[in-house]
């Protein structure tokens, strides 16, 4: 990969907007724009300058017959142009962002002017991997860039913009030092080895490798909990027919979606949309009532209801708590029995002081959440229920986790070959063996954060951005 020239790329999505930003970066950046732009100042760090772009004297559309084309002619568009000089910049080359109009034509024209002065196009994700490759981020940062961008929901983007910030890394440095301390400490171990004093014993050895594996365990630990931060969840529905879970699926979806009657089984396929709770992408699926099908569709139905609730990271089990729980009410609680459900005793605002007389008002399970799809009661607390259920309770967004799965892999990695020198303590292998174990957790360590990397890694990380980034 090339550092030394200059690329360009269009900076803002496809299409036309209000605005259009071309990017250029690199030691020709300033020359090649200048010819292109007319503007009311000479550029400076950090400082928006209007203009306008104009067709390079000499090129471009001539009007026939006229011996030279006047600067009015030659006009484009109004652009405003931001220069921002080396190191100071996303990339630490010299950088200048031209704004103009979001005419993909314009931005485009931009563009040719620009290759045709020597610029050559960005591959997808090059700005980031030059400020990577310079120094300016680590590896895990560049990630947080293009989590930042593809974020779907607000919390997702704050995520990334702590891990942008620096989050993992810095919950990564101090154990990598301990890390490092023990290597030296085994290291220098071998130096005097042939004067036969053992400067480690194994019980030093021990208790220094646990102050490395406890924090990196915590850390791995919490990858359930980044997965469904980054990834999302899905959640089905279940329950006996009319119980309300169309209507609790509306209520969640916030919206009329799916079809709500008096009359049992009216859903029959499943139906499912993307809601945020708690800023966690969740796929709802509301499934038909579970029970014998009075027919051919609606059995199909259920076998569906099945399939999705096997399927489903959770599922939200519903009953009706104007009835007394029937046997397929037990039969579903049995079957999610050591997975993550939560119960719902939906229809709450019928509970009269009759029923509730009759103890009928009381709660099949104690953990279940009372809500009235109607009323809108208890709503908010099953939400709370839902995310607490899939691990999202008292998590600090702040202290870095690991939402990246190649992060993750690599920890596990790391934490394996530490449990693989503890071994070897135990069973008293030569240091130099142990080495190899802790040397091994290390370069884990250093994929992490990009302080060594190879072309497949980088290829893996920036080949999934977006051009212009
Ligand atoms: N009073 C009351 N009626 C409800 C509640 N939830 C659903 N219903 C009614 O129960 C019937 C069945 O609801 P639906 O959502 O289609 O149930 P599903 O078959 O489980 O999907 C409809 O007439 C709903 O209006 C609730 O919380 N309170
Ligand atoms: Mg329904």
């Amino acid at each position: 990969m090339n550092l030394d020239d200059t690329i360009i790329a269009i900076a803002t999505p496809p299409g036309r907007g209000g605005i259009g930003v071309v990017r250029l970066a690199g030691p020709e950046a300033r020359a090649i724009a200048a010819p292109m732009l007319r503007l009311k100042h000479e550029l400076e760090p950090n400082r928006a300058i209007f203009g306008e772009l104009v067709e390079p004297a000499g090129e471009g559309v001539e009007i026939v017959g006229a011996a030279t084309t006047s600067a009015a002619e030659r006009r484009i568009d109004e652009v405003v142009v931001t220069y921002f000089r080396k190191p100071h910049s996303y990339t630490t080359d010299d950088i200048v962002e031209i704004a103009a109009h979001g005419s993909p034509v314009v931005l485009r024209h931009i563009v040719e002017l620009a290759l045709a002065r020597g610029a050559r196009l960005a591959e997808p994700g090059e700005f980031t991997m030059r400020a990577f490759l310079n120094g300016r981020l680590d590896l895990t940062q560049a990630e947080a860039v293009r989590d930042l961008i593809e974020s779907q929901t607000l919390f997702q983007a704050k995520v990334a913009a702590q891990q942008l910030e620096g989050a993992l890394s810095k919950r990564l440095k101090p154990i990598k030092q301990k890390l490092i301390e023990l290597i030296a400490l085994l290291e220098a171990g071998i130096d005097f080895a042939e004067d036969d004093i053992s400067v480690a014993a194994d019980q030093t050895i021990l208790a220094h490798l646990a102050e490395v594996s406890q924090p990196l365990e915590e850390l791995a630990a919490t990858s359930a909990y980044g997965k469904v931060v980054h990834e999302g969840f899905t959640l089905a529905i279940v329950g006996r027919p009319n119980v309300g879970k169309s209507s609790l699926f509306n209520r969640l979806v916030e919206r009329e979606r799916a079809i709500v009657t008096a009359q049992p089984g009216t859903t029959r396929d499943l139906v499912s949309e993307t809601v945020a709770i708690g800023g966690i992408p969740v796929q709802l699926i509301d499934t038909a009532g579970i029970r014998n099908g009075v027919d051919e569709a609606e059995t199909i139905g259920v076998r569906k209801s099945m399939e999705a609730l096997s399927e489903a990271d959770l599922v939200l089990v519903v009953l009706d708590s104007t009835q007394t729980p029937g046997d397929e009410d037990g039969e579903l609680l049995r079957m999610v029995e050591g997975r993550p459900a939560v119960v719902v005793e939906n229809k709450c605002d019928l509970i009269t002081a009759e029923l509730a007389a009759r103890a009928h008002g009381a709660k099949v399970k104690t953990s279940a959440v009372r809500t009235s799809a109607v009323t809108g009661e208890g709503i908010g607390e099953l939400r709370a229920a839902i995310l607490q259920r899939i691990g999202a309770g008292g998590v600090q967004v702040e202290s870095g986790f690991l939402t990246n799965v190649r992060h993750q892999k690599l920890v596990s990695d790391s934490v394996s070959a530490l449990e693989a020198a503890k071994n070897a303590v135990a069973n008293r292998v030569p240091h130099e063996m142990l080495l190899l174990d802790l040397y091994h957790a290390l370069r884990k360590f250093d994929e992490i954060t990009g302080a060594t990397t190879t072309d497949d890694i980088l290829n893996l990380v920036f080949g999934t951005f977006c051009i212009g980034k």
